[in-house]
């Protein structure tokens, strides 16, 4: 074929013309997650990373680190509901899309750690309220004592004063500077408040991901939000990549984020153009509504791309694999 001729037909784009593909390399390991308070987070998760442990472990001794931190607002130590009382709502998920989930459990130290019991040893997913307080303690988890940890209860007292009984819902984006452990609760009575999501990849390019909460402060009691649903605060699959979420968990669930985002990555989406659309989502259902709620995505797909998005002002999430090892500000949309 003569040159004329073959530009003629590449140019209908009759001829396929093989290009060599130089693609990136998988960055893993890696582990990714919510807000600053994720850096000691990612940290523990990073000693079984780098020793060619699993992701799933790895996600597990993270969350178990915050659970364990009493000044926090995830564990034990966090804020409690309208009633007074500290309820846990916590999932995992494996590359195999096992999962095991907690939601209302009280007095205990580690829902994360329930929450994988349930994945390996039930044929169920999800345990609630006291059901799921009995299956802890049949298998060996110690019950804690009902008390407050002295910031929650000084910022219960404060809210009691001047909320009465009115749930707040816009937290996240009244968060101030940041900083791991930055203060638990502001002058007035407000708090930062952070559910500890985060998902990592091993050095075989398995993903597994972990959320641990004490869910939305001054909830209603019984009230369970995104964070221990498999599909809104939690989604992965190892084909694709995973997701997390933090904010309002009924706007989360509504869309059921964290498998939105995963799905739109299905179809190309870089992490944070998929992040950038689930919250774009919600804001179309009830841009009003928008205006006063946050919510934020954080996102790693197959390469170990990550990215995230958030309605507000103020998501900011941390990151650690052998390049880097820090504190990254999400883009937001109002
Ligand atoms: C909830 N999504 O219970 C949680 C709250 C949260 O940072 O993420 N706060 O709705």
């Amino acid at each position: 074929m003569n040159r004329k001729k073959f530009l003629q037909l590449s140019s209908m784009g009759l001829i396929a013309i093989k290009l060599p593909v130089f693609s990136k390399p998988v960055q893993k390991p890696i582990v990714i997650s919510t807000w600053d308070s994720g850096m000691p987070v990612n940290a523990e998760a990073w000693k079984i990373l780098s020793s060619n442990g699993k992701s799933v472990d790895a996600v597990e001794a993270g969350a178990i680190y915050i659970e364990d931190t009493i000044n926090c607002c995830v564990g034990l130590g966090g804020f409690p509901d309208r009633d007074g009382i500290v309820t846990l709502d916590a999932c995992i998920m494996d590359e195999k899309a096992n999962c095991g989930a907690v939601g209302g459990l009280e007095q205990i130290k580690h829902p994360i750690s329930v929450a994988r019991k349930i994945m390996e040893t039930t044929p169920h997913v999800m345990l609630v309220g006291k059901g799921a307080q009995q299956f802890a303690l049949e298998n060996g988890f110690p019950k804690e004592p009902a008390t407050l940890s002295e910031d929650a209860e000084k910022a219960y007292k404060v809210w009691l004063e001047k909320n009465q009984y009115k749930p707040e819902i816009n937290i996240e984006n009244k968060r101030t500077s940041g900083g791991p452990f930055a203060p638990m609760f502001f002058e007035d009575g407000t708090l930062n408040h952070d559910t500890m999501g985060l998902v990592a990849m091993d050095s075989n390019g398995d993903i597994s991901g972990a959320v641990t909460t004490s869910g939305m402060a001054y909830k209603i009691h019984g009230r369970v939000g995104d964070s221990p649903i498999i599909g809104a605060g939690l989604f992965v699959d190892n084909e694709v990549g995973a997701a997390t979420s933090s904010g309002v968990g009924e706007e989360v669930i509504r869309i059921c984020g964290t498998h939105t985002v995963v799905e739109y990555m299905r179809n190309g989406l870089s992490p944070e153009q998929a992040c950038k659309k689930a919250c774009e989502r919600i804001i179309k259902r009830d841009p009003e509504k928008a205006k006063t709620l946050q919510v934020g995505f954080l996102a790693m797909n197959k390469k170990g791309e990550y990215g995230a998005y958030a309605i507000q002002k103020g998501f900011v999430y941390s990151v650690k694999s052998n390049n880097e090892n820090k504190i990254h500000t999400s883009k937001f949309l109002i």
